[in-house]
């Protein structure tokens, strides 16, 4: 089985596949897209994910897209370890997690959004404004949602892809010199950085990552 993953080593979103491949156990090989140089949008990787973003998967001759898709692609492919617990409610708390940072947080800051604010007329401090405000709201909301639950990670002792969507949803808030000072939230990602999977996905040492 080949697995390719078309990444970007800042993307947040394909921080998060590329987590979920490391703790699934799964080698893949990168192409990189550079997103400062709009690689992106190449008509080449057009064709594989019109909607011009990272990450996509190609596996097996198909192409998967949308970060969370993909990592529920490998959960059932791959069930081991497990990235959603077991009980079904645990299940929708921790996918209601997820996506209170991949649908609320990370798209009304990401690339694409900050450069139509750009074109509107925005300057950069009001814009990099924007991104703050729109992570620190969104991160308040997740530090509540697990004030009262056990870690060291999201939901307990085992990562899941709670954790898998905010360790880099809290990088991109460091970029952007959004507050961070949530003691729950700042432990998962403590503990989270730990562990190898992260260590191996963090995008300092991704191939494509530049010069320190
Ligand atoms: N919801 C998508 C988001 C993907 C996304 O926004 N990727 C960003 C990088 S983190 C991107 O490719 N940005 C390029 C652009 O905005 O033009 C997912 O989870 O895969």
């Amino acid at each position: 089985m080949d697995l390719v993953l078309h990444t970007y080593w800042r993307s947040s979103a394909a921080w998060r596949v590329r987590a979920a491949l490391a703790l699934k156990g799964l080698a893949w090989d990168g192409v990189p897209h550079d997103l400062r140089a709009n690689a992106q949008r190449a008509p080449d990787y057009v064709a594989r994910n019109p909607q011009a973003l990272v990450p996509a998967l190609e596996i097996d001759g198909a192409v998967l897209t949308q970060s969370l898709a993909i990592i529920e692609y490998l959960e059932e492919r791959f069930p081991q370890p497990p990235l959603l617990p077991a009980d079904l409610l645990e299940r929708a708390r921790v996918r209601a997690f997820a996506l209170a940072v991949a649908c609320d947080i990370h798209p009304v800051q990401n690339l694409r959004v900050l450069r139509m604010l750009k074109k509107r007329g925005l300057d950069q401090p009001a814009i990099d404004e924007w991104a703050r405000e729109v992570i620190e709201s969104g991160l308040a909301a997740c530090s509540r949602l697990i004030e009262h639950r056990e870690g060291p990670f999201c939901f307990g002792a085992e990562v899941t892809l709670a954790d898998i969507v905010l360790i880099p949803q809290m990088a991109n808030a460091r970029r952007f010199g959004a507050r961070i000072d949530y003691p729950r939230l700042e432990a998962v990602e403590v503990a989270a950085l730990a562990h190898p999977a992260f260590a191996a996905s963090r995008p300092e040492v991704q191939a494509d990552a530049d010069p320190a």
